[in-house]
């Protein structure tokens, strides 16, 4: 008699992460409970986000941030919000954020097993026109009897034990993955009790999909072969056309690409010579779950989860998306075509 696989979809995110389904070593539960910590911040961000025009809290704190950006309510929010969500129970030992210019120090405890990475609220010129906006996350192992210090997050991204993001879009969702022989798993919230359920199962991303999403105003900031890469994809010469989605919120962009396929650009430019997106906050933590769910992410000719962070607050190129395109734009950065 074969035994049918068992149904999981509705199941909480806590469930699913407390029978191991993630591969999260059970014998301590310090990994267990400190992504249960991070989706317990998740709902408290998003009941801000949800009342964000209603509390007033949007618009300009007048502050500026240390990539030289005005920092909206709202973000700082989302990182107290973090912080302190990763402060209980022990078991983190540092944070480094987007919003901050240098490592928190939580604990010395040698316990503390693990450093948290995020972009407490990714797409911020989204805030105040109701559009899509995400919290990116990605966990490091800290080494045995390691003092941590910068250099422990500048780690490539291929030693990640656990990446995801929350988005919220017209609901809000957690998408997970603990390594590729994992999967990539998705969790939408229920606002009625409070929980995330899963709904979407070891999602897998095409190995091509219709769409291409890049800012096409920085046009005339790109080198040659992004141009001509461009020129390909909207059919002129030998390609098909491919649709144009552009959110500006790396999260709903790249959420979009993940389930549908296609590709994310965001290569260098005139005005941004290293890249826009940074490689601890963004690029690293989407190219883990893209590479999870059998797609490619890169910065035009280096595989993004190899590279080596040389600072907190790095920049990178990234395009990220299904396996075929995201070959096709390497081999015109590689001038084959
Ligand atoms: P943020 O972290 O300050 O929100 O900036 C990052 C955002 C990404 O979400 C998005 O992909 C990109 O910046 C959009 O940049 P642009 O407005 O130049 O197209
Ligand atoms: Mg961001």
């Amino acid at each position: 008699m074969s035994l049918n696989p068992p149904n999981r979809t509705g199941m909480t995110l806590e469930t699913f992460i407390m029978e191991g389904m993630l591969g999260v070593p059970a014998a301590t539960g310090a990994f267990t409970s400190l992504l249960n910590q991070i989706a317990f911040a998740a709902k408290l961000v998003t009941s801000q986000v949800r009342r964000a025009g209603l509390a007033n809290v949007l618009g300009y704190t007048g502050g500026v941030n240390v990539q030289g950006e005005h920092v909206m309510k709202l973000d700082e929010l989302a990182n107290e919000t973090l912080i302190t969500a990763l402060a209980r129970r022990g078991h983190c030992a540092a944070v480094a954020s987007e919003e901050l210019e240098d490592v928190h120090f939580i604990t010395n405890d040698q316990r503390a097993r693990y450093v948290v990475m995020f972009d407490p609220l990714d797409g911020s010129s989204n805030i105040d026109v109701n559009i899509s906006i995400g919290t990116i996350f990605a966990v490091l192992r800290r080494a045995e009897g390691e003092d941590v210090s910068a250099s422990t997050f500048l780690k490539p991204g291929r030693e990640l034990a656990a990446a995801g993001y929350v988005i919220y879009g017209s609901s809000t969702m957690v998408v997970l993955s603990t390594g590729r022989e994992k999967g990539v798993h998705g969790f939408t919230y229920d606002p009625s009790v409070g929980e995330f359920f899963l709904s979407h199962e070891n999602i897998r991303i095409p190995e091509q999909g219709s769409t291409y999403s890049i800012n096409e105003g920085n046009h005339s900031r790109w080198s040659e072969p992004v141009k001509r890469w461009n020129s390909w994809i909207k059919g002129e010469g030998d390609g098909r056309p491919y649709g144009s989605r552009y959110v500006g919120t790396l999260v709903a962009d790249a959420h979009r690409t993940l389930l549908k396929g296609g590709i994310f650009a965001y290569p260098v430019d005139a005005k941004s010579p290293k890249g826009k997106l940074r490689l601890l906050y963004e690029a690293n933590p989407f190219a883990f779950l893209v590479e999870a769910a059998g797609g490619a992410a890169t910065n035009g000719t280096e595989r993004i989860l190899d590279l080596e962070p040389t600072s907190l607050h790095q920049r990178t190129s990234l395009v990220l998306g299904s396996k075929l395109d995201v070959e096709t734009f390497a081999s015109f950065m590689r001038g084959d075509r």
